[in-house]
C-alpha cells in the first residue's frame, strides 16, 4: 500500500495534516479523496491545480487511490505552459479548489474544470495499482523546448519515501513542516505523500516564510538553500528551529556558508540530500551520521551511483576527478511522456539514467555535485528553469528579434535568470511581465540587457560566455 497513513495504520488525529489555514485528520483526507476517485476512476490522467491547499492533497491522493496518472498544475503558470502540460499529459479533467474555480486563469482551458469537495466521503475500495504503473506525471525543464513530463511510477514513490525514513529515522512521531510548492518532487512527492506513507504529521507553513517556520514548532523541517538562507537572515527565526530534531537541505547546491550560519543559529548541522525529479532523491547525509558542508553524502538504500568522464569511461572515486553523475535503482521514472528522442539520451545502454550533474566521489563514498554538465538548466530558489524555454517566451514578443538567457550567480537565489535581447521600443519591465505572464511567474527574467547584438560565433551560435555578467 502506497499511504498506509491514510488507512489508520499510524493513528489518527484532527490536526493530522495542516495546510495554509485547512486542517483534516487522515481519515478525512482518505474520503474526500476516495469520494473524489469516483469521480475520475478509468481517466487517462487527471490534472490538479496544484496550490498550497489542502485541496491539491485530497485531488492527487484521489488519482493515487484510483489508479488515474496525476499532472500537478503549477498555479503560476502562464496559458503558455498551463496549455501545454494539460494538452501534453492527456489529462482529461483539471481539479481545483472550489475557491478557485472561477479564477481568471482558469478561463479558456484545453480541459474542463470540476472542483473538489472536501466534505464529499466515500468507501469505495479500489486495488492497489501495480508499483509500475504511472503515479505522477512531472512536468521539468530541459535546456531546450518546452517543459517534458517524467512519468513517476508508484514503486519508485515508495521506494524513495523508504529509503528516505532510513536515512532520516522519519518516523510517525515526527511533525514535518515546509511551506514548499505542491507541485515538484519536494514539496509534493517528499513534503505531502512523505507523511502519509511514513505516518508523520504535516504542517505545511502555506509559504516557506522564516516566521511561519519557526511557529510551527516542528521536528523535521525541509527546504530549498534559499528558504535556509532566508531563514539564517531572521535569527530570531532560525533559533527557534533549535529544538528540531533534523533540518533538511535540497533542491539545488547549500552554500557552505548558509550551513555555517544554520549551525551556529540553531546548533544543528543540516542533513543535505541531492536529487531530480525523474530519479527522486538518491544521495543523502543521514540522521545518524556525518554532516559535511558542501557534500550531499552517501547513496540512499538501493540507489546505485557512477561517475562517467566525457569518453565515457569510469572516472576514480578519489574525491578529487569529476565526471558526470549517473545512477541507477528502484526510484527512477519511467521515461519522459511523448518523448522519445529525449528518452534515448536520458538513459545509457545499459540502463543507467543519466543526470547532466557533474559531481566527484571520495574514496569514502561521499558524494560532492560540483557542477551541471550544460549551462542552459538554471537553478533559481530551487526552481529548475530551461534557458531555451524562456529565451522561446522571450521571442514571442513582437518587439524581441534576439534573446539569450543565462543564469548568474546569485546570493539569495543560487543563480538568478538573466536575459540578453535584442529588441526595439520595449523596456526591461515589459519583457519580465510578457514572461511571467506566458510561462511559470518564477522562470521570469529578473534582469534583461537590451543589446545591439548578441555575440556570435562563425557558425551563428550565440556566444553566452561573452556575454556581460550580471
Ligand atoms: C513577482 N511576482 C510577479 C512578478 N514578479 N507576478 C507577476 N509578474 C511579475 N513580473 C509575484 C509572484 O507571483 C509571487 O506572488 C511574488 O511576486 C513573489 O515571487 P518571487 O519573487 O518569484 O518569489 P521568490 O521570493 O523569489 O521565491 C523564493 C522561494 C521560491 C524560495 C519561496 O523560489 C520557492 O518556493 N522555491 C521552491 C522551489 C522548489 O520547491 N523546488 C523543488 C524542485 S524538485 P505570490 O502570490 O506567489 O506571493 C527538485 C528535486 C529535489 O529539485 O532534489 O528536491
Ligand atoms: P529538478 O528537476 O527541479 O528536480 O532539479 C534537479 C536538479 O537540482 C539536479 O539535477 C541538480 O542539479 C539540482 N540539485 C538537487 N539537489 C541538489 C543538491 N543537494 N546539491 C546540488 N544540486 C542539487
Amino acid at each position: 500500500m502506497l499511504l498506509p497513513a491514510l488507512s489508520g495504520a499510524f493513528g489518527d488525529r484532527p490536526d493530522a495534516i495542516q495546510i495554509a489555514d485547512q486542517t483534516a485528520s487522515r481519515e478525512a483526507v482518505l474520503g474526500a479523496a476516495t469520494a473524489t476517485a469516483d469521480r475520475i476512476a478509468g481517466l487517462d490522467a487527471v490534472a490538479v491545480w496544484a496550490t498550497a491547499s489542502m485541496e491539491t492533497l485530497v485531488g492527487v491522493v484521489a488519482g493515487l487511490i484510483a489508479g488515474v496518472p496525476v499532472v500537478p498544475v503549477p498555479p503560476d503558470a502562464g496559458p503558455a505552459e498551463r496549455d501545454h502540460v494539460l494538452r501534453d499529459s492527456g489529462a482529461a479533467l483539471l481539479l481545483v479548489a472550489p475557491r478557485e474555480a472561477a479564477a481568471p486563469a482558469l478561463h479558456g482551458l484545453p480541459v474542463p474544470v470540476a472542483p473538489i469537495n472536501l466534505a464529499a466521503r466515500s468507501s469505495t475500495s479500489y486495488p492497489e495499482p501495480p508499483a509500475e504503473q504511472t503515479a505522477l506525471i512531472l512536468y521539468t525543464s530541459g535546456t531546450t523546448g518546452a517543459p517534458k513530463g517524467a512519468l513517476i511510477p508508484h514503486g519508485a514513490i515508495a521506494a524513495d519515501l523508504d529509503a528516505l525514513a532510513d536515512a532520516w529515522a522519519w518516523t510517525p512521531d515526527d511533525l514535518l513542516v515546509h511551506g514548499l510548492p505542491l507541485f515538484h518532487v519536494h514539496g509534493l512527492v517528499l513534503g505531502a505523500l512523505g507523511p502519509l506513507r511514513l505516518g508523520s504529521r504535516l504542517r505545511h507553513t502555506g509559504r516557506p516564510t522564516p516566521e511561519a517556520y519557526a511557529a510551527a514548532g516542528g521536528t523535521l523541517y525541509f527546504g530549498v538553500p534559499t528558504v535556509w538562507s532566508r531563514v539564517c537572515a531572521v535569527p530570531p527565526a532560525a533559533q527557534a528551529l533549535s529544538s528540531a530534531r533534523l533540518l533538511v537541505s535540497g533542491s539545488a547546491p547549500l552554500p557552505v556558508p548558509v550551513f555555517e550560519l544554520l549551525r551556529e543559529l540553531t546548533g544543528q548541522r543540516p542533513v543535505e540530500r541531492y536529487g531530480m525529479t525523474e530519479t527522486l532523491i538518491t544521495i543523502s547525509t543521514r540522521a545518524d551520521g556525518e554532516r559535511r558542508p558542501g557534500y550531499v553524502g552517501l547513496p540512499l538504500a538501493g540507489v546505485e551511483t557512477r561517475l562517467v568522464g566525457d569518453d565515457g569511461t569510469a572516472v576514480p572515486a578519489d574525491g578529487e576527478s569529476p565526471g558526470e553523475l549517473q545512477v541507477r535503482g528502484p526510484v527512477l521514472f519511467r521515461g519522459y511522456r511523448n518523448a522519445a528522442e529525449a528518452n534515448e539520451r536520458a538513459f545509457t545502454p545499459d540502463g543507467w539514467f543519466r543526470t547532466g550533474d557533474i559531481a566527484t566521489v571520495g574514496p569514502d563514498g561521499w558524494h560532492r555535485i560540483v557542477g551541471r554538465a550544460s549551462t542552459d538548466l538554471i537553478k533559481s530558489g530551487g526552481y529548475r528553469i530551461g534557458a531555451g524555454e524562456v529565451e522561446n517566451a522571450l521571442l514571442a514578443h513582437p518587439a524581441v528579434r534576439e534573446a539569450a538567457v543565462i543564469g548568474a550567480p546569485h546570493p539569495d537565489l543560487g543563480q538568478q535568470v538573466v536575459a540578453y535581447v535584442v529588441a526595439e521600443s520595449v523596456t526591461e519591465a515589459q519583457l519580465i511581465d510578457f514572461v511571467a505572464s506566458r510561462i511559470a511567474v518564477h522562470k521570469r527574467p529578473r534582469r534583461v540587457h537590451l543589446m545591439e547584438r548578441l555575440p556570435r560565433n562563425a557558425m551563428g551560435k550565440v556566444q553566452k560566455k561573452l556575454l556581460p555578467s550580471g
